[in-house]
């Protein structure tokens, strides 16, 4: 038998592309420091200037997808990290843009085949999404960890 898993202790080498959503800031920019404190402290040099994480901003999380893609696409990273925050609003807007990078960044993951994390947060309040970003725990770094995890694992199976 054989158990495939992916391993946290590996993970100098590895080169990701985030993609981080301009709407909602305060809450990406967030995200976005937990996301690289997670990754310099695996030995990832994550400054924008290294050769390690490359950086695409993109106006809100519903342009992600697209971005994501050609970022995977291109054969460089072993994973694409995708930041944002969709908070609901009196509109019906909020579950468009929640459905649209859901499902574009799932289709990335499996049409490109290199790992692509969901790392946008769909909640109801600024509030909710704050706690998610650093007040309570900060989900970026667990993203981070999810693309770490699964580089590892990809390189396995
Ligand atoms: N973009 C977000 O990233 N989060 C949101 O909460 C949001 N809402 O609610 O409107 C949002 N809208 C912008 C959207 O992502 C596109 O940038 C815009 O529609 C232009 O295509």
């Amino acid at each position: 038998m054989t158990v495939f898993e992916g391993s946290f202790v590996q993970a100098e080498g590895f080169k990701f592309a985030l993609v981080i959503g301009r709407f909602n800031d305060l809450v990406t920019d967030k995200l976005l420091a937990g996301c690289q404190d997670c990754l310099k402290r695996h030995g990832i040099d994550a400054a924008p200037e290294g050769d390690q994480v490359d950086y695409a901003w993109v106006p809100g999380c519903f342009e992600i997808p697209l971005v994501a893609r050609k970022l995977a696409e291109s054969g460089r990273y072993d994973a694409v990290i995708c930041l944002g925050a969709v908070i609901r609003g009196q509109t019906p807007h909020f579950d468009y843009v929640a459905s649209e990078v859901t499902k574009g960044i799932a289709s990335t993951s499996l049409q490109t085949g290199v790992p692509t994390i969901m790392g946008v947060l769909t909640v109801d309040t600024m509030q909710q999404a704050l706690e998610r970003a650093g007040i309570k725990s900060n989900l970026g770094w667990s993203y981070a960890m999810n693309a770490i995890e699964m580089a590892s694992l990809m390189k396995q199976v």
